[in-house]
């Protein structure tokens, strides 16, 4: 397989200013009519160029003409995935036929059939397996979709677009015409024909327009789609008050499939959602599960704007619409719910996984320099990195400055294919500011690491805070320039008062910042809000974390105070687990959480992120090398000492957030005091005490809603009382059997258990008919979690659950090409373990590079990890 780069873009040739598409949708084919109006691009000049069409090696091509002349197969050449005809006019319509083989297609790209239903995922480049088409985000064009099936099957056709017009056909077929006005790339072309049931809405726009609001699912889940349209209406107005945008088409529709690679895609007027991201009811719900469908629901709306009415030029820039989106929606979310949990929820999700990637072979900038294949490159840098990156513009201008940003991004680039560099421009333009510099965080991959240092010259009443900029090296990048970024800061004095607060532009290497007229040394409270992603180090005292942890008036650093505490003395542990010293607790710690757990004017919510230890994740990304099981180990009596230390206060805490008379609600407060509820339930099921079982074994049985019934079964499930486990996990299995989506919590669950004898498990559950290999959300469920969320196991000394993973990779490469590229990431990470245990990974790495006829997906992700 062949690397793209971003140096070679060039405009397109020609473009294609109206698509007629006709869906002739059967049981065993589809035949695809397109018609395409293509020009030459006015804007490329020069020799005429041949037309070159994007289309699959494997659709089957039935009819090709030209302005009505058929063309023969010598008057056109297709391989390497591309149609090229030479001497073309300058201005023509194309007609092709050709014929696909949905129910066949199980890579799930292009149009394939989930659950009996038709529908289509094109982003980024499965339009290419429909028919042939300049399959690239820069030529946008006009959209006009008739599909034909048969009524009684698919009694429901939809596109883009509005409805225009329908009938009844021979058969007892019927269908469907669409239109989009809408210019779009062909990635953004949807359609879906099904037996749905409907849940029906309305939302009257700024402007004072009615949009009717579908949300379409099987019937057996339209109880569940209420969540999402409170969603969807939550979000189609926070965009018109807090950017203006007023959503542009009669309907808006969601429609729920269970076979999905990802979370959503955002079709115009046509979103298609995985049914893990759309689906919510209280009793097979979590809360976790409920935040994330309004998070992705919002997310897939805003791209109506970031996105699709200003798309990206090339799949280069994919975090143009992505990182922007991913800011806009995390605020909605912050918005809906508690901005502080909301921002620790997403930094510890950079902290731990997108740091790794950053630091791993796969590492890339936010705007990648080249790929092999693009669905590799739908990453945690592209989407999370990327909006931290719009987080720090928003941070250096300020909110209305940012807003006027916006404002002019989209009024310049409305039906345009922009870069990353044009929303830059946009910024720059409203503030006057050179933002030159800032641009390197597009450019250069890595985490940058801020070493801050200080000094207090009491004569003077001066305090100096030096700030050190590096960044490692990474892939293809030796060295790295200087970052421009916000550091946002507050003084804070011995009591925990705040003295001084404010954001410093850091641009340099080394650069120092006095404050003047202080009367003692501040504590210095940095990168408040996390307002950079970067590491920050500053040797900090366990005195003045534990007074940040009390007094900081930023919550998020609060909570930073408290994990760097539990962070370094992880850390201690686990070297002296290492020389095979005894562990100890120490008593400061104790004594700081007893007092957070005896502070009832605490937020539920916060009190348990604080409550909550580092995960292993997150110490084995700060470790030189990760040692599994020390990190294990540690974790596991940090947890068992702090249960038994703290035993009443759990309970106490338990006690005080038993919602048990309350009615579910899914609302920010309710869902803290269940967080903290389950968090001290966790903590006293860790005592090992026999009363604390049945707690759980309770609370399992007798709560009305997921998140409860699903946190007390964890608990059981890991826990050493293996009889009870196994009793709650077959009574879980009965009551939910049928739900698909709480089967999948269910393999999860028993996945990364880290009790003995997880590999066996998780093999019987890969035949257990729950399991369907086929499906990504199952494959996730149990391949997934084992691989990422089981390390004691997965990383076992003798290989076997690296083996297990390039077992399925190799197995799924030829199913699923996306998915399989993406349960691989774990074994990427070799470098980071001891000698045995990378070798072992290396091995399997080996094993799949050695195999013929890889995909490009997998392909690229093992050659570059063996690097
Ligand atoms: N923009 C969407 C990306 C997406 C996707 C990409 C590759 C393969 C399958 C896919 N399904 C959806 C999702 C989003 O970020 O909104
Ligand atoms: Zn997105």
């Amino acid at each position: 397989p062949q690397a793209i780069y971003l140096e070679d873009y060039r405009p397109p040739a020609w473009l294609v200013t109206h698509t007629e598409l006709n869906f002739e949708l059967e049981e065993e084919q589809t035949l695809v009519r397109a018609r395409l109006n293509i020009k030459a691009n006015p804007e490329v000049s020069g020799k005429p160029e041949p037309l070159q069409l994007h289309g699959d090696d494997g659709m089957e091509l039935l009819r090709l003409s030209i302005d009505n002349q058929v063309l023969e197969p010598q008057d056109y050449r297709r391989e390497a995935g591309m149609l090229t005809i030479n001497n073309v006019p300058d201005q023509f319509v194309l007609e092709c036929v050709t014929r696909l083989l949905p129910h066949e297609n199980t890579a799930l790209e292009g149009l394939y059939k989930s659950d009996g239903m038709f529908c289509t995922q094109c982003e980024a480049e499965g339009f290419r397996r429909i028919t042939f088409f300049p399959d690239r985000p820069d030529v946008m064009s006009i959209f006009r979709t008739t599909l034909t099936a048969d009524k009684s099957q698919y009694p429901v056709l939809l596109s883009n677009g509005n409805p225009v017009a329908s009938g009844d056909a021979e058969e007892g077929r019927h269908w469907v015409t669409w239109e989009d006005p809408w210019p779009k790339p062909a990635y953004l072309f949807a359609l879906v024909a099904g037996d749905l049931a409907l849940l029906e809405d309305s939302f009257t726009t700024c402007s004072g327009r009615e949009v009717a609001l579908r949300i379409y699912a099987e019937h057996k889940d339209l109880d569940k789609l209420e969540y999402a349209m409170t969603s969807l209406k939550n979000a189609m107005r926070w965009d018109e008050e807090v950017y203006g945008r007023e959503y542009d088409l009669d309907i808006f529709m969601i429609v729920a499939v269970d076979f999905f690679n990802m979370g959503a895609m955002e079709n115009k007027g046509l979103n298609i959602f995985n049914t893990s991201c759309v689906l919510a009811h209280p009793k097979t719900t979590t809360d976790g599960g409920f935040q994330r469908v309004e998070g992705v629901v919002a997310h897939e709306y805003f791209h109506n704007w970031s996105g699709n009415r200003v798309t990206c030029r090339d799949w280069f820039q994919l975090s143009l619409k992505e990182g922007f989106t991913v800011f806009r929606d995390a605020e909605f979310s912050a918005d809906m719910n508690s901005r502080t949990v909301k921002r620790i929820e997403d930094v510890s999700l950079l902290r731990t996984a997108q740091f790794a990637e950053d630091a791993g072979p796969m590492a890339h900038p936010v705007r990648p320099e080249s790929f092999i294949e693009i669905s590799n490159f739908y990453t945690l840098t592209v989407y999370e990195k990327g909006a931290e990156v719009v987080r720090m513009l928003h941070n250096l201008l300020g909110p209305e400055l940012f807003r006027k940003g916006s404002d002019l991004y989209f009024e310049r680039h409305d039906g345009q294919a922009v870069t990353t560099d044009d929303f830059v421009a946009a910024m720059e333009a409203v503030s006057g500011r050179d933002l030159s510099q800032f641009r390197r965080w597009y450019s250069q991959a890595g985490t940058p690491r801020l070493n801050v240092t200080d000094r207090w010259d009491a004569d003077a009443g001066e305090y100096r805070l030096t700030v050190k900029q590096s960044c490692p090296p990474s892939p293809g990048q030796e060295h790295k320039q200087p970052y421009h970024l916000p550091l946002a800061y507050g003084l804070l004095d011995e009591a925990g008062r705040e003295l001084r607060s404010g954001v410093l532009e850091v641009r340099e290497e080394e650069e120092a910042f006095v404050f003047s007229g202080l009367e003692s040394r501040p504590v210095p409270s940095l990168l408040r809000a996390f307002s950079a992603p970067v590491k920050l180090e500053y040797d900090y005292s366990d005195e003045q974390l534990l007074m940040l942890l009390r007094h900081d008036t930023d919550g998020f650093n609060r909570w930073d105070a408290g994990q760097r505490v539990c962070v370094r003395l992880m850390q201690n542990l686990i070297r002296d687990w290492q020389n095979g010293q005894a562990l100890q607790l120490p008593a400061t710690l104790v004594e700081a959480w007893k007092q957070l757990l005896q502070d009832e004017a605490l937020d539920p919510a916060m009190l348990a992120q604080c409550l909550r230890l580092p995960s292993e994740a997150l110490l084995a990304e700060l470790a030189d090398e990760v040692d599994v099981v020390a990190i294990h180990e540690v974790r596991e009596f940090l947890r068992t000492s702090l249960a038994q230390a703290l035993e009443q206060q759990w309970l106490a805490a338990y006690q005080r957030c038993d919602t048990r008379d309350e009615s579910y609600s899914p609302d920010a407060a309710s869902i803290g005091r269940r967080s903290l509820k389950n968090l001290a339930l966790g903590y006293l099921m860790a005592t090992g005490a026999e009363p604390w079982l049945e707690l759980a074994r309770q609370q399992f049985e007798q709560s009305d809603n997921m998140t409860d019934q699903q946190a007390a079964l964890a608990l059981v499930a890991h826990s050493r009382h293996r009889e009870s486990a196994a009793e709650l996990l077959q009574q879980f299995y009965l009551q939910w059997q049928h739900e698909s989506l709480v089967m999948n919590q269910w393999l999860a669950v028993q996945a990364s258990d880290p009790t003995e004898g997880a590999l066996e498990r998780v093999q019987a559950l890969s035949e257990h008919p729950v399991f369907d290999a086929r499906n990504p959300n199952k494959l996730r469920s149990l391949v997934g979690a084992f691989c990422g969320q089981n390390p004691m196991h997965f990383h076992s000394e003798d290989g076997s659950g690296y083996a297990w993973l390039a077992d399925w990779v190799l197995r799924l490469d030829k199913q699923n090409p996306q998915v399989a590229a993406r349960l691989l990431t774990p074994l990427t990470r070799w470098k980071r373990y001891d000698k045995v245990r990378s070798a072992l990974m290396q091995k399997q790495l080996q094993r799949m590079m050695d195999t013929d006829d890889l995909s490009a997906d997998v392909y690229e992700v093992v050659s570059k990890s063996l690097v």
